[in-house]
């Protein structure tokens, strides 16, 4: 092994392997087989005093120039090597000002307010106005006013949400589990001509479906007025329906029960999917319920202060986040409420 042709052999080997060796890995590897403790190297060294003295001298320095080659070649690879790594890190972390930029994400409104929206420029373009009320209501608002009293059963369908209210406080309150007692609020403060539109959140202790929110939209709509028929309140969600749906839907009116609405309706618009023929949309009837409606009761007008031998009017309510998933073919009204981007994106 300590032969000079042996050690020329191992040096180029060595420079070999050494050229090979491409990360700290690779060179650690390379050190421990060529110059650590039991390294072909030491081997070498070993073997040469087995030599003749002639030889072993000559042998003798040609190993010692070898250790010195292999150290000096270790030590320059190595370098070479953490540049390498050096120049590739920073290259990822620099700023490459020619790729294009990241764009920036622009908020939008949500497809819950858009409708709010389109439906109150319907109605305001008629010459309604907006008109709020809290979310927080009082039960005289919500039922008593609206011809709803404790023991009434349409109570059962307004499942509510009831505020703990502190002891001795005036009257319950609730969450308003409808828009209606916007009506009683604005009719209560002034005396007809009165056409307005009332937006908002209302709330019901419901369990949640495909087709039911515990807190959902709503929007009201209210003309009080002399001389006000049922004429003028199918004329109005007629020209709803058409600016809304589109110019060619038709409107049907069925009788309904409200207590605050004498006759009440519901008002149903032609199924656009089936164009009225039938099919899984519309639950085979050719037609799909957009809101409630009604003349407003004299009783109702009465106990706002209202003259209804002088004035009549009125009124319905329709469900925000049903015409959107009547317009658009949404199956779940949980997607509005979700915020899955990829839903909200779409609109
Ligand atoms: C009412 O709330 C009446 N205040 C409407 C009204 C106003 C009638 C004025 C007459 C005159 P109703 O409970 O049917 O009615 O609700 C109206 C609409 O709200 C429904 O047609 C439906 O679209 C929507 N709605 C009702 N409950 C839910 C719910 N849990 N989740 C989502 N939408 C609902």
């Amino acid at each position: 092994m300590a032969q000079t042709s042996n050690l020329d052999e191992l040096h180029k080997q060595a420079l070999a392997d050494l050229a090979q060796a491409g990360d700290a890995a690779a060179l650690e590897a390379w050190r421990v087989r060529y110059l650590g403790k039991k390294s072909l190297l030491n081997q070498a060294l070993r073997a040469l005093g087995e030599l003749p003295s002639e030889e072993r001298r000559t042998a003798g320095a040609k190993a010692n120039q070898l250790k010195i080659s292999l150290e000096s070649g270790f030590a320059e690879r190595k370098q070479a090597v953490e540049t390498v790594v050096l120049t590739v890190a920073a290259g990822k972390s620099a700023l490459d000002v020619s790729l294009p930029g990241e764009p920036a994400l622009l908020g939008r409104l949500h497809p819950i307010t858009r409708v709010v929206r389109e439906i109150c420029g319907i109605f305001t373009n008629m010459g309604f106005e907006i008109a709020e009320g809290p979310d927080v209501e009082t039960d005289y608002c919500n039922f008593e006013a609206l011809n709803i009293p404790a023991d009434h059963p349409a109570r059962d369908s307004f499942s509510t949400f009831w505020m703990e209210c502190p002891p001795g406080s005036a009257e319950p309150l609730l969450l308003r589990t409808h828009t209606s007692p916007v009506q009683i609020r604005v009719m209560e403060k002034r005396q007809p001509p009165i056409r307005i539109i009332a937006p908002g959140r209302v709330y019901r202790y419901e369990a949640t479906d495909a087709t039911h929110e515990s807190m959902f939209y709503q929007i009201e709509g209210l003309a009080v007025d002399r001389g006000i028929t049922m004429a003028d309140l199918k004329g109005t969600l007629a020209q709803f329906a058409r600016l809304f749906f589109g110019p060619e839907r038709k409107t049907r009116f069925r009788c309904d029960y409200f207590p605050f609405v004498e006759p009440g309706m519901e008002c149903a618009i032609d199924c656009f999917a089936c164009g009225g023929k039938g099919c899984r949309m519309c639950g085979n009837s050719g037609w799909l319920e957009i809101l409630g409606a009604g003349m407003v009761h004299p009783e109702v007008l009465r106990r706002v202060g209202i003259d209804p031998d002088v004035y009549t009017g009125f009124a319905f309510g329709m469900g925000v986040e049903r015409m959107p998933i009547l317009k658009y073919g949404i199956d779940d009204i949980r997607l509005f409420y979700s915020n899955d981007l990829r839903f909200l994106r779409q609109f």
